[in-house]
């Protein structure tokens, strides 16, 4: 009763933004950071319900990406270092929008019913906190240390662990309705400034029985890096030294990482520019290169023709560019689409040389499903290379969530967003497969060309975040596959040509009047603008259009690409008169 009185008197403390109706959308909660408390507050109950449910380790990330640095949002990680499970999502909502402390509790007492959460002999719930490098982010967690080290979760304050801490009196109160009468205390660990993808490898790691601290991640990426780097064919050993990457860190964590993280690599020169001092995301960062195709901040005539990549401000996305011309911050863009290219490339090259001589039928040999996940935005021209390469393509709708999911139906999947999110998943039943081939290998053969692509395959799976697409990892596997190809940026790029596009946005007053079907390529609401969308198209050569509700905005999204970049600029601005 008297922790009940407690929770119900905290609530208050964090009503919801009046007139804004907020929503878990694509990838989390994302509002201007002043709106955002309550929510806080209340995604900080529902990831201690889910680490209860789930028995397992959760993680809370407090970032908004590449959006301005004013503004913020959380997003729950899942015990696999995934996304929060979809069946949660319209919990989220409702628990974000509960208007008063009455409903928000009944809203959680008839979920935790529902899901049957119960807490007698349950390990406490145990959330693993992390924040990007915006300054409200700070702000929250600050005032969370402070409770959290007083040891007490009284009421008072505004910290997030402290919500988090709450829930063991929302815990009270369940067992005072439910009639159980253990108390369970939840553990809420801060994890620091950290990148989006560091904290939820850091999740699984954890359920996984793994050490969970930054060291570990770095200890990780470098080992399986110099194994990668070692493994490079003898003609290629010495390069790379004087051959420098520059990365735009888009004044966001990421740049801050790579600029520790580098010093322990070898073979590998870096230099990272917008570390931090500049405005996080102001004209910086894998969105802003990706979308405006100009270089970003910092980045000028001086670097004609250098190797360079963009992370978005959470370091979930990268992007490689090369600065063509004294112009304009004229680019050559190597999007998330070509990334994609390589690594399919890469990977394909080691099954092949892994299953040369091996007949269908002979022992051993695992005929390894290789595919690749894409979206609607995803450059025609890629999907036609990928195609003509012999791979399985599937489309999803835009968000990982869509993309992780299919990608986790191959032994390997690559999944990559032309916006630079991205990974590759390997199945558990082809790694161990791989882990008894490879041992197989080292003592039959050792040195051997299957053995080495083995360990390479090993070793790419260790390198690549499983859980999640990672700049930092992802950086790390571009350059060794350059340097093993023996490519420069520019000979990548000429994988394929891309198709020229173009990307607008419209604004609109309800988004939700724009219903897509066919991952998103095709439009059944309003109705009759498919019908005028096609006519459009049916003017260009090698056209393709489609329009999108946002998931993160209140815009709807148009994507056009054709044969020349005027007729890209067209078709996109004919179908915005449409949608406007
Ligand atoms: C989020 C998604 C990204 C997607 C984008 C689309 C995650 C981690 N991020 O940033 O994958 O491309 O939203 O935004 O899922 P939009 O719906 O506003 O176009
Ligand atoms: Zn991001």
């Amino acid at each position: 009763e008297n922790q009940q009185s407690l929770l119900l008197q905290s609530i208050p403390r964090f009503p919801p933004p009046k007139g804004v109706k907020l929503s878990y959308g694509t990838a989390g909660f994302r509002a201007d950071a002043s709106l955002l408390e309550s929510t806080m507050f209340r995604v900080g109950i529902l990831a201690a319900l889910r680490s209860l449910k789930t028995g397992s380790v959760i993680g809370l990330m407090i970032t908004a990406s590449h959006n301005q640095v004013s503004d913020n949002g959380v997003k729950v990680a899942d015990p696999s270092g995934g996304m929060l499970t979809q069946d949660w999502e319209p919990f989220a909502d409702d628990i974000a929008n509960a208007p008063d402390p009455h409903s928000l509790l009944q809203l959680i007492i008839e979920f935790a019913k529902k899901e049957e959460i119960g807490f007698e002999g349950r390990q406490p719930a145990e959330v693993l906190l992390g924040r990007d490098t915006r300054p409200s982010g700070e702000a929250l967690l600050d005032a969370a240390k402070q409770l959290n080290s007083g040891g007490t979760h009284t009421p008072i304050g505004f910290g997030l662990v402290h919500h988090i801490a709450i829930h063991s009196s929302v815990i009270c109160l369940f067992n005072f309705y439910l009639g159980i009468t253990s108390v369970v205390g939840a553990i809420a660990t801060d994890m620091g400034v950290v990148t989006t993808p560091q904290l939820h490898w850091m999740v699984r790691a954890r359920n996984r029985g793994m050490e969970t601290s930054e060291s570990s991640y770095f200890h990780q990426l470098s080992s399986s890096f110099r194994c990668l780097m070692d493994l490079k064919p003898e003609e290629r050993k010495n390069n790379g030294d004087d051959d420098k990457l520059v990365v735009d860190g888009a004044d966001g964590v990421g740049g801050e990482k790579l600029q520790q993280f580098k010093k322990t690599l070898t073979g590998l020169c870096i230099e990272v520019r917008n570390q931090g001092d500049g405005m996080l995301n102001e004209g910086v960062g894998a969105d802003y290169v990706q979308k405006e195709k100009v270089a970003p901040r910092g980045f000028g005539p001086a670097d004609v023709g250098l190797r360079c990549a963009s992370l978005d401000g959470d370091a979930d996305r990268l992007v490689y560019f090369s600065v063509t011309s004294n112009e304009n911050n004229k680019i050559e863009l190597v999007d998330g689409d070509k990334i994609l290219s390589l690594f399919a490339f890469f990977i394909k090259e080691q099954l092949s040389i892994l299953n040369e001589g091996e007949g269908e039928k002979e022992n051993g040999s695992y005929q390894a499903r290789l595919g690749v996940v894409q979206t609607a935005y995803a450059n025609g021209a890629s999907t036609d290379y990928l195609k003509e390469m012999g791979l399985e393509v599937v489309l999803t709708l835009t968000g990982v969530k869509y993309l992780h999911e299919k990608a986790a139906e191959f032994d390997i999947g690559i999944y990559f967003e032309a916006n630079g999110h991205g990974t590759i998943l390997f199945s558990e039943a082809f790694l161990s497969w791989l882990e008894v081939t490879h041992k197989t290998l080292l003592s039959t053969s050792e040195g051997s060309a299957k053995q080495k692509a083995a360990s390479r395959l090993l070793a790419v799976s260790q390198l690549i975040n499983q859980a999640v697409g990672d700049a930092l990892s992802g950086v790390l596997l571009v350059e060794v596959i350059l340097q093993y190809m023996g490519w420069s940026v520019h000979r990548w790029n000429e994988l394929y040509h891309d198709l020229p596009s173009r990307q607008l946005k419209v604004k609109v007053v309800d988004r939700s009047a724009v219903v897509t079907t066919n991952a998103e390529t095709v439009a059944v609401r309003p109705i009759g603008i498919q019908e005028a969308i096609n006519a459009e198209i049916a003017k260009y050569p090698q056209g393709r259009c489609f329009i999108r509700p946002s998931g993160t905005e209140d815009v709807v999204r148009v994507y056009a690409e054709a044969t020349t970049q005027d007729a890209a600029d067209a078709l996109a601005s004919s179908v915005a008169r449409l949608v406007d």
